[in-house]
């Protein structure tokens, strides 16, 4: 086995700051609750903490528009605290992994108001500004992924600016050598301070069609899709020059050691795995969603995982994302029985998983109500449900009052059932959903083959997905059940016996001897070591 990364050895925890722990009872999280719950996370198992923006920020999308790239917004904390942050973490052995958003800024930013002051401004070219159209419209058909165009009318200087996202949100453009001069200062900045590495925000979109062209309609738009679905963004996102600006990112990421560049992409597996650059020169880990876009049937997910497993390129990393704070929550999307399964999948696939805060203890989405809704996309496109609040709910620590979040009014609804639903209480449970998350963080630790060894499809066998992962050392075979009705005919390879490392069935003994066949419950999932049956 070549000797692995830390950030492929690994398991990532996306913490959504606003959403995990207040301590000055404002009801908002901040970084001196990060610090305060490390220890959980710890004892969680996880290896590195990827938290969304804390950056100054008019929080018209919840710190994705920065106002300033070298701070921390207040509402969060200080650089102290920032710093108290990093220092406890890596005491404890955790890495931490800030989340860099260089597609646009907030109007806010003092580049964007130099750059919108007049034509002539030095700032100006920083952004994206175009005539408007012969009839005075905006420059052509992009829309904003938020709803609406992605232009905005500037009428003092005459001209759009172009924002992917909301109009407080102007894209940069990366086309000007010091816009990426400015940006990769900003990434030193923070790995001097001892950051860990990036996830980086919509890093497909970074570069668009120099002329500008349409984009082609998507046949598939229909009633009920959200704007951004009405054309095909094959002109406004996913270029071929972006790979070029993200070799010079992670030119800037290899001038320190040891740290890890995430790239967030939203792509079919084809394009996505382009995102590890043609010699590896680009993301380390350009993230994997097709589990949070799969249906969830094993012949489906079989063919995924083949086919991404296939797709990713020689030498680089495959990595795996159950859930992050734009998607419904895993349990919601697949009920909390097969949460369970979907656990033992993310944690036994061949690469490096990400969680979601509170996915570990089965948190759903909360429903929001539109008129108490505070994501701009819910308040922009009301009714379709494309909400990102229900998944951004306060983490659920305890009985007490608002869960233990805060001592304050919390900026999101609790879910209802946090008094029970909760890490105090599944902690106390080793059958609870938390305390299979344990076992299966620490079985992939203590059995290199689960982080490092390959991954061999068997079959999908009616609704039970089973596969292989192989090392010289050993040999183990994950078989899950995804339908809840009991299988009883899962073949063990020819030759081989088992032994059950672990269930998703608490009351399954452990190394109960398997031999020719393999029996599930209705949505179990088990880990078997298999030897050769001498
Ligand atoms: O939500 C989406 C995918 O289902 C896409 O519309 C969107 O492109 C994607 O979620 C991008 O997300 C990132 O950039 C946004 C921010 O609002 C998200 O929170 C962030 O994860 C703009 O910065
Ligand atoms: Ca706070």
């Amino acid at each position: 086995m070549a000797q692995t990364q830390w950030w492929q050895r690994g398991i990532f925890y996306q913490v959504y700051p606003r959403s995990f722990q207040d301590t000055n009872d404002d009801g908002i999280g901040d970084l001196d609750g990060i610090r305060a719950r490390l220890d959980y996370l710890v004892a969680l198992g996880i290896d590195a903490v990827w938290i969304s923006p804390i950056f100054p920020s008019p929080m018209a999308d919840f710190g994705y528009d920065v106002a300033d790239y070298c701070g921390i917004d207040p509402m969060f904390g200080d650089l102290e605290a920032f710093d108290r942050l990093i220092e406890e973490a890596h005491a404890r052995r955790l890495k931490i992994v800030l989340d860099f958003v260089p597609n646009h800024t907030s109007d806010q930013h003092s580049w964007f108001a130099e750059s919108r002051a007049s034509r002539e401004n030095p700032r100006r070219d920083w952004y994206i500004w175009r005539d408007p159209a012969p009839d005075g419209g905006p420059p052509n058909n992009w829309m904003s992924n938020f709803g609406g165009p992605a232009w905005t009318y500037d009428p003092a200087s005459g001209q759009y600016y172009y924002h992917a996202f909301l109009n407080q949100q102007p894209d940069l453009n990366w086309r000007n050598p010091q816009v990426r001069a400015a940006m990769h200062d900003v990434l030193r900045f923070w790995m001097a301070r001892g950051v860990d590495g990036f996830r980086v925000d919509v890093i497909w979109h970074l570069m668009k069609d120099a002329d500008f062209r349409d984009n082609p309609p998507n046949p598939e738009y229909g009633p009920g899709d959200p704007d951004i679905r009405r054309f095909l963004q094959t002109r406004s996102t996913d270029q071929p020059d972006v790979h070029a600006i993200i070799a010079e990112l992670r030119g800037v990421i290899d001038e320190y050691e040891d740290r890890v560049l995430i790239g967030e992409i939203y792509l079919p597996i084809d394009r996505l795995v382009t995102y590890y650059g043609e010699n590896l020169e680009g993301a380390h880990l350009p993230f994997n969603f097709q589990l949070i876009h799969a249906s969830w049937s094993a012949p489906r997910l079989a063919e995924l995982i083949a086919d991404y497993d296939a797709a990713v390129p020689e030498g680089g990393w495959p990595n795996w994302v159950l859930g992050n704070h734009d998607q419904p929550r895993i349990a919601s999307r697949i009920g909390a029985r097969r949460a369970r399964v979907a656990a033992m999948l993310l944690l036994t696939l061949r690469g490096t998983p990400t969680m979601y805060y509170g996915d570990e203890i089965g948190m759903e989405n909360v429903p929001i109500a539109t008129e108490d809704a505070h994501d701009p996309w819910e308040k922009n496109e009301p009714g379709l449900g494309l909400g990102r609040d229900p998944e951004r709910t306060p983490m659920q620590w305890d009985a007490s009052p608002n869960a233990g979040f805060t001592n304050g009014r919390p900026w999101l609804p609790l879910a209802a059932d946090f008094t029970t639903r909760n890490v105090a209480v599944q902690l106390e449970q080793p059958a609870s959903l938390l305390g299979l998350y344990r076992e299966l963080i620490a079985l992939r630790r203590d059995h290199p083959v689960l982080h490092a060894g390959t991954y061999r499809k068997i079959t999908a066998l009616g609704d039970v997905l089973v596969f292989l992962r192989e090392s010289a050392e050993e040999c183990v075979l994950v078989a899950l059940n995804l339908a809840g009705t009991a299988q009883d005919d899962i073949p063990l390879p020819p030759g081989t016996y088992g032994r059950v490392l672990l269930s998703t069935e608490s009351d399954r003994p452990r190394q109960e001897r398997v031999e020719g066949h393999l029996s599930l419950r209705p949505n179990e999932g088990v880990i078997v070591s298999l030897d050769a049956r001498g």
